[in-house]
């Protein structure tokens, strides 16, 4: 995209705003719309993340916690002493906290795109693990990246809670876990939360929240757009709508215009039918038996799963 390029440089931008101003520009071009939901997180957008997961429809952070807490000894059997656990995409340190509690390990490696929150949880850690090694890795972790030196020789775990899996379209869900095999190497184990298939119902409720959160943080992605590349979106003309995709396993997010209107952003405008939709996440649910398919097919050997009483949230071991 070379309009929003030049943009970019005329407007000073770094790398990460000039990576959101291309990816904007050609979102809004498409139809149907769409923005990527990994630019909800800026300050506030992780803020309101954090306020999701406690809210009473918000079912998966607290069942997937109610497993990692249940099982973490048996987690903590299949991790080898000594090794290093790299989290991709790390946010609140709640979850890697009750294996650290559990596990021997040397090393935590937690690789995320926002790099002041990372270092701000990373020397939380040190405080509480004085043992434990922490190596922060500034890295969008849908690329390839490099490990630390210092983790090169021990064992590698991985980790991906929270059901972040299910942001990826399948094919770039395949992508990553081949990625992640590639980058933990030969013999690594993987610990993976997944969110599954369930009632409607359940579904639909946990993604438009009676207290308005979930519409306030996906509305929050234009108010995003409106300071970071000079957008004037009315965040008052559209709303937030959550709607489960049956054939395609997914929940999906939408931001819809309450009227005609068009709305400028980096000089480019873009205009809006009534009732016309930004499609701004798909949160993909697997069943057991999707999930561990699609992990054999990127080179991993499923090893064990736990699910909460209810199977609402899937926890899985892997070895590469
Ligand atoms: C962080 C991607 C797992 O899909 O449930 C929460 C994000 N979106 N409410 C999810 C989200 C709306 C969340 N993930």
């Amino acid at each position: 995209n070379v309009h929003a390029a030049a943009l970019a440089k005329a407007h000073r931008f770094d790398e990460q705003t000039s990576a959101f101003a291309q990816d904007a520009i050609e979102g809004l071009s498409q139809f149907p719309k769409r923005l990527s939901p990994k630019y909800f997180y800026d300050a506030t957008g992780s803020e309101l993340f954090e306020q999701i997961t406690v809210l009473p429809e918000y079912y998966p952070t607290r069942t997937e916690l109610g497993i990692l807490h249940d099982r973490a000894g048996e987690i903590a059997s299949i991790i080898p002493g000594g090794a290093a656990l790299v989290e991709f995409g790390a946010g609140a340190t709640t979850k890697v906290r009750l294996l650290l509690n559990q596990c021997a390990l040397s090393a935590y490696v937690p690789v995320d795109i926002s790099g002041d929150f990372l270092k701000a949880q990373a020397d939380a850690l040190r405080r509480d693990f004085p043992a434990l090694s922490v190596y922060p890795v500034t890295a969008d972790f849908t690329a390839p990246f490099a490990l630390p030196d210092a983790v090169r020789q021990v064992p590698k775990v991985g980790f991906f809670p929270g059901s972040t899996l299910g942001n990826f379209e399948p094919h770039e869900a395949s992508a990553f876990m081949r990625s992640a095999r590639e980058i933990l190497g030969q013999g690594a184990q993987m610990v993976i939360g997944v969110d599954l298939e369930k009632d409607e119902r359940v579904l639909y409720d946990a993604y438009n929240d009676a207290a308005g959160v979930t519409a306030r943080f996906n509305l929050n992605v234009m108010v995003r757009i409106n300071r970071e590349l000079g957008g004037n979106f009315d965040t008052g003309a559209f709303i937030h709508r959550a709607i489960y995709n049956r054939d395609r396993h997914r929940i999906e997010m939408h931001l819809i215009s309450k009227k005609a209107q068009s709305v400028r952003v980096l000089g480019r405008s873009f205009s809006f039918r009534p009732g016309e939709t930004i499609h701004t996440e798909s949160s993909y649910k697997y069943s057991l038996d999707r999930f561990t398919a699609l992990a054999r097919g990127s080179g991993w050997t499923p090893v064990e799963s736990w699910t909460d009483a209810d199977g609402m949230f899937s926890v899985h071991a892997l070895v590469a």
